[in-house]
């Protein structure tokens, strides 16, 4: 058993679900460039960065793209992207989110947001509840993509607890291994049988108890 003292939370799957928006704007890029995606395609892209998600579509399109014409194309990705989420209200916090981040504050423990999103802060203050998080990492603040541990450790330094007493909550497997990486629990947010790895997996926050990270 661990003295669990933070937990940092992945934003995309676990806090919010913006998988359809990223869905629409690579399909429409996609179908720019002639050809299409599908939504399976777009599972593949959880939790990976804009340029690994570029990289990957174009392949899939059998697409071969200069270093500039791709910093052009995830631009134009994410203009769409971007005016979508502007979008986003209060009611898209995914169930039991917002709870059991109150119930971490009100049990005394720290809480960051470790995300892989260049635009989270533009999502946390849509759906408003950047005033849940002690700490904000997400792509601005890291160079190193999941399964490195950089975004969880920058965000344990930053909070000032050791990495093992932090526990981690994500919903790609990228991001569980992230965590275990930099030597913090994991709680999957998903399937058991898609997140072998992790040290509990649930359906949602809303199935989260403080008892359940005490027995971690
Ligand atoms: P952006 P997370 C990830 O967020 C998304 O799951 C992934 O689909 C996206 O490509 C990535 O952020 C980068 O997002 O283009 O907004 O910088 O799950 O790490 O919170
Ligand atoms: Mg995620």
């Amino acid at each position: 058993m661990t003295t669990i003292k933070a937990c940092i939370f992945d934003l995309d799957g676990v806090i919010v679900d913006t998988a359809v928006y990223h869905y629409k704007a690579w399909k429409r890029l996609a179908n720019e460039l002639g050809f299409d995606i599908t939504e399976e395609q777009n599972e593949n892209l959880k939790g990976v960065s804009r340029m690994r998600s570029l990289d990957l579509v174009l392949q899939w399109g059998g697409v071969t793209k200069t270093d500039a014409e791709k910093e052009e194309l995830a631009t134009r990705k994410n203009t769409w992207y971007v005016e979508m989420i502007n979008k986003m209200t209060p009611d898209e916090i995914l169930p039991g989110a917002k709870e059991f981040l109150q119930a971490c504050i009100d049990a005394g423990l720290k809480t960051a947001l470790g995300s892989a999103s260049k635009n989270s802060a533009t999502i946390l203050e849509k759906v408003g509840i950047a005033h849940f998080f002690n700490v904000v990492i997400d792509g601005n603040k890291v160079s190193k993509p999941k399964p490195d541990p950089e975004v969880f450790l920058k965000g344990a330094e930053e909070l000032g607890i050791p990495a093992e007493n932090c526990v981690v909550f994500e919903d790609a497997i990228a991001g569980v291994e992230a965590a275990h990486n930099g030597g913090m629990k994991a709680v999957g947010i998903g399937s058991p049988q898609v997140l072998t790895e992790a040290d509990l997996v649930i359906s949602g926050l809303d199935k989260m108890t403080l008892v359940k990270l005490k027995e971690l």
